[in-house]
């Protein structure tokens, strides 16, 4: 695989087109594709594109990180987090804000173009990756194909035979999906706490189930027996993973690049889309530095253009380009249909002789899985707490079927995009938690953690979710393949296409649909 570089203007033309914006540079640079975004959906579309020979420019607004901090390393690690962690920051933002009440967990950082972001509205907030790779940096890995009829009843009018027979093979195949060995799980004392949860779940009749996962197993037995350097065993996860992990870095992203028609630039933020007279793209963007400052603008046009910012970026821009007129032709359900795909997050604690071991790995391995359960499905993800001594704690990010929704708006006012979502649709994800978890206590005379999510008595993570799903859902904004309504040569790829929930955790059917989009796409709309 080709090693990730990025190129100023490599394989661009620069032509001096008269400038849409007076203000703007006179210089356009313009490629036949533009994706926007380097996560799971710009990475296939970029793949695709450059193995169809079509010159394709990716504007990522986050960093490489292919370069070592003054430790050695990349990225820093959960439990001694510096200013890689998080994006401008002056204090990390992790999920769990308190450890017996106390704020041992977040620490001060100096602001820089960090990793993780954690982006703030009224009553939800969002973790995004950032950086050449999106969510694939900071996630956990979990690599879960959906139930089809779950997929099936979100997705209607996609084949489903196509998707489970050639789509979902295709993006696991791709992404390097893999599983623990079994017998290592059941004697690793990194996964004592997976098995623990396995045990409560088991005392309650409830089923689980193992998660593939892109880390690569392999390394992580090498690591435990001391023959690797640790990564997943070393505490790391959400501010990146130094080894084991295939990002899109080291697959997709990687493949794109080695077939010489991708070029990526970095530290660029996509502000504005519109449409010069002839039909093609035009997209002005905000170059920032390390500090944040914004350092030049650029002007890009292509004939096509895909969406691959997430579904905040892509919802953001869309919402932002009908509303001030820029593409007024998108339909009013550009924004609409946003969800947190049920996520809720709780610990709960276990009995002393129910240890769950100092040595945790960061990347889980195994869910509850109660989704069969008609009058409460619930999906929940046994989740790590690495924090290097025995605390008891069994941690999991429940993924709910909560059908709740809202819609991005554009507010005039702030020009800013906004998000509707209230407490009281979270509210319908805990409910749906406390439910199972209900059960899981009575069954095994356990109680909930208290002190995991800063105020007094917080159970439920309820203010943010891992799993932003929708606002340009597929067959709504967009045809059934991802094109946008309203707007030729225009295309979504990434979680916006979602419907709110998908039942598990989501880049494998974000990257699965990917690959459906673009192998349409490159059969019917470019051909010459
Ligand atoms: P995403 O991966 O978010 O990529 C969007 C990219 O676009 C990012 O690199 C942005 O920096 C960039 N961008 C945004 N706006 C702009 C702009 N205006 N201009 C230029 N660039 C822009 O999108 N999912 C799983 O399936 N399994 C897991 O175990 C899992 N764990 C997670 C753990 C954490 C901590 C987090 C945050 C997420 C986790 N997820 C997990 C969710 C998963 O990473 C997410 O669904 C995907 O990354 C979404 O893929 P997209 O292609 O939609």
């Amino acid at each position: 695989m080709a090693a990730l570089q990025t190129a100023a203007t490599l394989g661009f033309t620069r032509v001096g087109l008269q400038s849409a914006r007076a203000a703007e540079p006179a210089a356009v640079e313009s490629a036949p594709a533009i994706v926007v975004g380097s996560g799971y959906g710009g990475a296939v579309a970029a793949l695709r594109l450059g193995q169809a020979g079509i010159r394709t420019l990716v504007l990522e607004m986050g960093r490489l990180w292919n370069t070592t901090g003054s430790d050695g390393k990349v990225f820093c690690s959960t439990l001694a987090p510096d200013q890689r962690s998080m994006w401008f920051r002056t204090r990390t933002e992790a999920p769990l804000a308190t450890f017996l009440w106390l704020d041992l967990v977040n620490k001060d950082i100096s602001p820089y173009p960090g990793v993780l972001d954690r982006v703030h509205f009224d009553a939800m907030s969002v973790y995004v990756g950032r950086g050449v790779g999106g969510g694939s940096l900071v996630n956990g890995g979990m690599a879960v194909t959906p139930l089809p009829a779950y997929f099936a009843e979100q997705f209607p009018t996609v084949d489903v035979n196509e998707m489970y027979g050639t789509y979902f093979p295709r993006a696991r195949a791709m992404l390097g999906v893999n599983s623990v060995g079994p017998a290592w799980f059941e004697s690793t004392e990194w996964y004592r706490f997976a098995r623990t949860s396995r045990k409560a779940a088991a005392n309650t009749g409830l089923r689980t189930t193992f998660v593939p996962n892109v880390y690569d197993f392999g390394y992580m037995e090498r690591e435990a027996a001391g023959t690797a350097t640790k990564s997943a065993l070393a505490g790391e996860v959400i501010y990146g993973n130094n080894h084991g992990k295939k990002s899109l870095d080291k697959t997709y992203l990687a493949a794109a690049l080695g077939t010489g028609n991708v070029t990526i630039h970095t530290m660029e933020r996509v502000r504005s889309v519109g449409r010069a007279p002839d039909g093609t793209y035009v997209l002005t963007t905000d170059r920032i530095d390390d500090t944040g400052t914004v350092v030049g603008t650029g002007q890009y046009g292509c004939t096509y253009l895909f969406l691959g910012a997430g579904s905040l970026g892509t919802s953001e821009l869309l919402v932002r380009a009908r509303d001030t007129g820029t593409l007024p032709d998108l339909n009013s359900r550009v924004g609409a249909g946003w969800g947190t795909n049920g996520n809720t997050m709780l610990g709960r604690a276990n009995h002393l002789w129910d240890t769950v071991g100092a040595h945790q790995a960061t990347m889980p391995v195994m869910g509850i899985d109660d989704w069969a359960n008609a009058d409460n499905p619930v999906f929940a993800e046994i989740a790590p707490l690495p924090m290097g001594f025995e605390h008891w704690v069994s941690l999991y990010l429940a993924i709910t079927k909560n059908p709740e929704r809202a819609s991005f708006t554009y507010d005039t006012a702030s020009g800013s995009v906004k998000l509707g979502w209230s407490a009281a649709q979270s509210a319908v994800s805990v409910r749906m938690a406390k439910k199972l978890f209900d059960r899981i206590n009575a069954a095994n005379a356990t109680i909930y953690r208290y002190d995991l999510f800063g105020s007094p008595s917080k159970v439920f993570a309820d203010d943010f979710t891992y799993h932003p799903l929708g606002g340009c859902v597929l067959g709504e904004a967009t045809d059934d393949y991802g094109r946008v309504k309203g707007c030729s040569r225009l295309y979504v790829t990434d979680g916006s296409l979602v419907p709110g929930s998908i039942g598990v955790n989501p880049f494998v059917t974000i990257t699965a649909l990917a690959e459906r989009t673009m192998a349409r796409v490159l059969a019917e709309d470019t051909a010459p």
